[in-house]
């Protein structure tokens, strides 16, 4: 089978999407991210992404990257694995971590939300 390519636009089963511009030499990347959801008062808007990958032979490579949400003080940091199956389908199975701004130390206990995400590849649009 061939190799999973992270450049591109992506959806997750939320709906959110993704556009991860050229990754270079290093392994590097950045992209935007559009949430499909968010608990936030504010509306939602196009945030910034960063991270890397490894440079796999076989093609199916470990990345991880952190979106820095642009209408909220937290972070998100996401890790995965891009896969892609003997049809050519791309498929990035990733978990992440969602650290909320709290007040002191005190409240650091419910800071931190966790969860998983499935990202197919969509063609002919962009964040
Ligand atoms: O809703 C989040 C948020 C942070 C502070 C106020 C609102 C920001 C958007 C997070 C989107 C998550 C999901 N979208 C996606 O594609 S990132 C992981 C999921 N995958 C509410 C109050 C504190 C935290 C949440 Fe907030």
């Amino acid at each position: 089978h061939g190799f999973c390519i992270l450049t591109g636009t992506w959806r997750n089963d939320l709906g959110s999407n993704m556009t991860i511009s050229a990754v270079n030499e290093a392994g590097q990347f950045s992209g935007l991210y559009l949430t499909a959801v968010s608990a936030a008062e504010k509306p939602i808007l196009v945030s910034p992404l960063n991270g890397s990958q490894h440079i796999d032979d076989l093609g199916q490579p470990t990345f991880g990257f952190t979106v820095t949400w642009s209408f909220s003080v937290s972070t998100t940091v996401f890790v995965g694995q891009c896969f892609v199956d003997d049809q050519g389908k791309e498929t990035l199975q990733t978990m992440w971590l969602l650290r909320e701004k709290v007040k002191s130390a005190e409240d650091n206990w419910k800071a931190t939300t966790v969860g998983t995400n499935v990202f197919t590849r969509i063609n002919g649009q962009n964040v």
